[in-house]
């Protein structure tokens, strides 16, 4: 699953990479047919700087022998099932490209050892130290061993993300890393209403956002465009409601079997899967499935286009509670993670004042189910549950009477995910020649997009009250996994890195060398990505 290739799209931009990618495949094969040794002394073996990563680490010393993988190589878990775990995923990354055995076992020296151990690490932090006999890589849970299993990567030369026979040496730098992140949040959002997205094509963007270690999995999974997720109280929902999508495409949904398995895949990739049910706006589909959730009890017909804010769930009617709980209590069961998201957006078709009455009632509702609500800030025009988190989507232009609405909530306990459109969408265009992507928000290259601080952003906001940064990818002009990671890639790693590393360690001039060499990795992996004059691409 991991290494499932690009689907080739047809559109001019797809092939042009397509192009690209032949090219450095045949690059690729003339290396692979020279003699070994000549092929070995043509690499630069200087192993990968312990700093050459992202997100940045909180702090490296770096000296001493660097390890060498060898055929040799064990990985080394302690007796804990969770440990084998993450050890036999470092193997399943690891076997392919080196060619090796690579066991996963609990006894001999030297070699990867996984080890998970009380220390300042905290849930998610590690401590990964190198030397002639072996790396060691200590975590307080499976989590940090995870994200250290990261970070060795990024310590290998790229073409440890190919998935046949290279020709190495494998050497990561000695030394020691000890990371630990800034925010617990570190989310992602995929829309999945506008298109629909498969369950593999899923799964393929988990495993390139977990490569930076993204924590969060916001699946957006219901709009005007199409309902994704099979509810069996009301199954029209995405029988019918999800029978579409933006530009008249068939749609689908998940059923959940479908949902279950994505949730594994990401738990397995140490993501927790935030699901959104957009409400009260953005429900065209659920009000084309059912006519008794409209005031007029008439539905509308289902919606291809890319408007917003032209739909309402209807605020004085009980049966829309009724929608609501059981939606909301059969989300919450497919749901092991503590968030479940209301959405709250554009509810231009809603009055203020029912929009208020209804987030009174659904926020209990979603209480009721075990669930801590999020919400887009809108939100706070209401009154946010205690413990509630808020999701900013604003920018620059934003009224400052809105950002101190935020603020205000803050202060008085409100969490805020930070995903201000102008710098954290990834679906806005880099510049005015990209060929997919929104502007709305203007453009966002990707300096922009690295170049600002969560834990400042917003004035009047106390440093506690941020839980961290999300990246959102709507997908109105998006439609297969190629476009998505031309969108996702480079900004996306910058996102991880403000979730991540110290506020102190954010430098663009020393980020864009460490992003630029981040495209090998995404070469090897028949990945999309744009190619920004900004960045210093080899
Ligand atoms: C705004 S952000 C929206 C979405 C659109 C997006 C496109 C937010 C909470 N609502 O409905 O898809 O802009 O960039």
């Amino acid at each position: 699953m991991r290494r499932q290739r690009r689907h080739h799209g047809t559109t001019p931009r797809t092939t042009r990479l397509l192009g690209s990618l032949l090219l450095v495949m045949a690059a690729g094969s003339v290396m692979v047919g020279a003699a070994p040794a000549q092929r070995e002394s043509a690499r630069d073996t200087t192993p990968v700087p312990l700093d050459r990563v992202i997100p940045a680490p909180a702090s490296v010393d770096p000296g001493g022998s660097p390890y060498r993988i060898t055929e040799d190589t064990r990985i080394r878990v302690d007796g804990s099932r969770e440990a084998r775990r993450v050890g036999e995923y470092l193997a399943d990354v690891l076997r392919p490209s080196t060619g090796y055995r690579l066991p996963v076992t609990d006894h001999g020296r030297g070699g990867i050892r996984l080890r998970i151990a009380e220390g300042p690490y905290g849930s998610e932090g590690y401590r990964l130290h190198s030397g002639r006999s072996g790396v060691t890589l200590t975590a307080a849970g499976p989590a940090g061993l995870f994200h250290g299993v990261q970070t060795l990567r990024q310590l290998l030369p790229a073409a440890v993300e190919e998935d046949s026979e290279q020709p190495g040496p494998w050497l990561v730098a000695g030394g020691t890393v000890t990371d630990t992140p800034r925010f617990g949040w570190r989310g992602a959002m995929l829309d999945v209403s506008r298109h629909f997205f498969s369950v593999d094509e899923v799964k393929r963007y988990i495993d390139q956002i977990a490569l930076y270690k993204i924590n969060k999995l916001h699946l957006h999974l219901s709009d005007d465009q199409g309902w994704r997720i099979a509810v069996d109280s009301w199954p029209r929902l995405a029988t019918y409601g999800g029978s579409t999508e933006v530009g008249g495409g068939p749609g689908g949904y998940y059923t959940k079997a479908d949902y279950k398995e994505i949730v594994r895949y990401a738990s397995s990739r140490h993501l927790e899967v935030v699901p959104e049910i957009d409400m009260p706006g953005h429900t065209n589909a659920a009000l084309a499935s059912y006519a008794d959730l409209n005031c007029d009890g008439v539905a509308p017909p289902l919606y291809t286009g890319t408007k917003v804010g032209f739909s309402s769930l209807c605020v004085g009617k009980e049966i829309t509670y009724d929608f609501v709980d059981d939606v909301v209590r059969e989300t919450a069961a497919l749901t092991p993670g503590r968030y479940l998201h209301i959405g709250g957006d554009e509810a231009h078709s809603t009055p203020h004042e029912d929009f208020v009455t209804f987030m009174d009632r659904v926020q209990p509702i979603v209480a009721k189910y075990g669930k801590t609500v999020v919400g887009w800030h809108q939100l706070t025009g209401a009154e946010p549950a205690e413990g509630a988190l808020v999701q900013y989507w604003g920018l620059d232009r934003t009224s400052d009477a809105e950002k101190e609405r935020v603020a205000e909530a803050a202060r008085n306990g409100t969490g805020l995910i930070l995903s201000p459109a102008d710098r954290a969408y990834l679906d806005m265009k880099y510049d005015k020649n990209t060929p997919l992507g929104l502007s709305w928000a203007g453009y966002v290259e990707v300096r922009r997009s690295y170049d600002w601080d969560p834990g400042t952003y917003l004035p009047g906001v106390p440093a506690s009250a941020v839980r961290g940064v999300e990246a959102p990818l709507w997908t109105e002009t998006l439609s297969e996994s190629g476009e998505l990671e031309y969108m996702a890639f480079p900004r996306l790693p910058g996102i991880a890195e403000l979730g991540w590393s110290p506020a102190a360690a954010r430098d663009w001039e020393d980020y864009r060398v460490r992003l630029a060499a981040q495209a090998p990795r995404w070469d090897a992996l028949g990945m999309g990505y744009y190619r920004s004059p900004q960045v210093p691409w080899s």
